[in-house]
């Protein structure tokens, strides 16, 4: 009946060419952060922050949906709802999931008009996921360690296990001093010893406020992504540190910045093949009233494998899956580029791949959603000089300006190294990856529906070559 429901939900959104087709994204409504990511008996499960009433945020619940191959989703009843009067009748707010012999959730409930009582919960399901039952011991972390010197921050609970014992992290700040990590462990996910801080920010670089921890192991070294809340106009971003993890301290020694765009509140897992998949929330760019008369609103990226490079840089590519969707294929190869090359190719959902040999003082890069005059459009453009990638937006009102909220991202090339980039197309989405390292996701929303053409311009640069692949609907068949 529910599934019955959201089928005609998307159905009635399916021609909006906004819309990603691609993508995961929530039946209708408003939908945020992924949650509880994990593979059960070998199908991914995908949580989400989701407002089942409304294209705007507020009454957190938890969306539900699975998939054999991290592509194709079908969407399963609402997980978790708020409990009136409860723990967490204000909101569900993000968490995980673990194995802990029975599938069991990690959360934070609030309570209070601004959510401002956040309490870590537990709930595990005795259906293969499908239902769940919060715990008689809800909240099973309840205060805020005093040396936050604050109240209110303190939530996104990412656990792991280590032996016999379990890990917590959860976000929060330190009043004065901007974002914190708090550590915690239990045997049993119910009964919790605080530790100490795991990693404390510095507030002017790092942000106000943290959310949405992630802290893992990969080869020797360990990973922390944080969510950072800038304040002020500065949009939020996402972080990552990489280091040393010893007597419950964390001590990074690279830091860099995970996505310079849209994406927003990241979670990995492990799956069973042992990568580590990170999926990211594509936050909207557009005012609340667009968003309302759309009807829907929020995205998940596509799932990147993660793996660090011999720099200690966190390298990230989309899952190989994605290629087995892949459609009608365009190829093209060696072209010098000086000025625009427009392609016979056009769409609204691409796979595109550009290998360019940038010159030290040129520019080069890729038009999308091109108007037929080419006078609206988004450019990717690589400033050698520089060494950034800029997204610009370019329409006849505003001239060309830079996508909303999407920052300038250092970019540096090796010596020799050629600028590779792979750029997911998908209605208003972009995911620009460059050489595995660099991610700027935008979201854009062309003014007309055949602004679908693409080009190429340069400065003195070299194209060795341009792949792409038209890309289908994953709903189109259920
Ligand atoms: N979204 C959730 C919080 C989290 C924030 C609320 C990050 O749990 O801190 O919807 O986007």
């Amino acid at each position: 009946m529910i599934l019955e429901s959201q089928k005609q939900l998307r159905q009635r959104l399916a021609s909006d060419p906004h819309r990603p087709r691609y993508h995961f994204l929530s039946p209708a409504n408003w939908m945020n952060d992924p949650n509880g990511f994990i593979q059960w008996k070998g199908q991914y499960h995908l949580f989400y922050q989701y407002n089942p009433n409304s294209a705007l945020w507020g009454d957190i619940h938890w969306g539900h949906a699975v998939s054999p191959d991290l592509i194709h989703w079908s969407d399963l009843p609402i997980a978790l709802a708020p409990t009136p009067g409860s723990y967490d009748e204000a909101g569900c707010y993000s968490g995980c999931a673990v194995d802990n012999g029975l599938p069991t959730i990690i959360y934070t409930g609030t309570v209070g008009p601004k959510n401002e009582i956040q309490t870590q919960c537990i709930a595990t399901s005795q259906d293969d996921l499908l239902t769940w039952q919060k715990h008689a011991n809800n909240p099973v972390i309840g205060d805020v360690p005093p040396e936050s010197k604050q109240t209110r921050d303190f939530r996104d609970p990412f656990v792991w296990k280590e032996g016999d014992t379990w890990y917590l992290v959860l976000a929060s700040r330190i009043d004065g001093n901007g974002g914190a990590i708090f550590l915690y462990r239990s045997k049993d996910l119910i009964d919790w010893e605080y530790l100490n801080p795991l990693l404390i920010g510095d507030r002017a670089r790092d942000g106000i406020c943290w959310e949405c921890p992630n802290f893992f192991k990969i080869d020797q070294r360990w990973v922390l992504i944080v969510s950072t809340i800038m304040g002020g106009t500065t949009p939020p971003i996402v972080r990552y540190f990489v280091g040393a993890y010893e007597n419950f301290r964390f001590s990074p020694t690279y830091e860099g910045i995970l996505d310079y765009g849209r994406l927003y509140a990241p979670l990995t897992t492990v799956d069973h093949h042992g990568r580590r998949l990170l999926m990211g929330w594509l936050r909207e760019a557009r005012p609340n009233p667009e968003i309302e008369q759309a009807g829907w609103a929020g995205v998940q990226s596509i799932p990147r494998n993660l793996s660090l490079d011999s720099y200690g840089r966190l390298a990230m590519v989309p899952v190989a899956e994605l290629e087995q969707i892949h459609g009608e294929p365009h190829h093209w190869a060696n072209l010098d580029l000086a000025g625009y090359v427009s392609l016979d190719v056009e769409g609204l959902a691409l796979d595109i791949v550009a290998e360019f040999e940038p010159q030290p003082d040129g520019q080069c890069g890729l038009s999308l959603l091109c108007s037929p005059d080419g006078t609206e459009r988004l450019d990717i453009v690589y400033e050698a000089t520089k060494q950034v990638i800029v997204v610009n937006r370019i329409t006849p009102e505003h001239g060309s300006i830079l996508a909303e909220g999407v920052l300038p991202a250092s970019h540096q090339l090796d010596t020799g190294e050629t600028l590779r980039l792979r750029v997911l197309l998908d209605g208003s989405v972009v995911e620009i990856i460059a050489n595995d390292r660099t991610s700027v996701t935008s979201r854009v929303y062309p003014s007309h529906p055949d602004h679908t053409k693409l080009r190429l311009f340069g400065t003195q640069a070299r194209l060795r070559l341009l792949d792409i692949w038209e890309m289908p609907s994953i709903w189109q068949s259920r």
